[in-house]
């Protein structure tokens, strides 16, 4: 092969890499930034001990994001309330809610996905402050 179309793939190669390894680590710190002030929540079913943590705390009129992944099985989680339904949440996988609650109080969420025999006691508390 001619020399030049080596050193010409070489440079591509290298150029591509660098590129690649700067796009993904800016791609990467966009994902931690979009998720840094998440209410991580590990959703269980009752028998495993319910939602971790149980009660979220929340400021009124701040936007809020609570980050949900399920320890077992397929969950979903409805705020009445604020008539609020996630995506379904898939073990190890993560699913996100966005909202800013207007009213004080404590609120409860229930998961609307039959999740196990005791599924009508998985629920868990909001408590947005003043
Ligand atoms: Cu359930």
């Amino acid at each position: 092969m001619n020399k030049k179309i080596v050193e010409g793939i070489s440079a591509v190669l290298v150029f591509l890499s660098i590129f690649g390894t700067v796009a993904g680590i800016f791609i990467y710190e966009g994902v931690l930034e979009s998720q840094r002030d998440c209410v991580t929540v590990h959703m269980r079913t009752y028998e495993r001990g319910n939602p971790t943590p149980n009660t979220v705390y929340l400021k009124k009129g701040e936007p809020a994001c609570l980050r949900f992944t399920s320890d077992d099985t397929t969950h979903g989680v409805n705020i009445p309330d604020f008539n609020i339904y996630s995506d379904a949440i898939h073990p190890g996988k993560w699913t996100n809610i966005h909202f800013t609650p207007e009213e004080s109080g404590t609120f409860s969420f229930v998961c609307y996905i039959v999740c196990s025999p005791m599924h009508s006691r998985v629920r868990g508390k909001i408590v947005v402050q003043e």
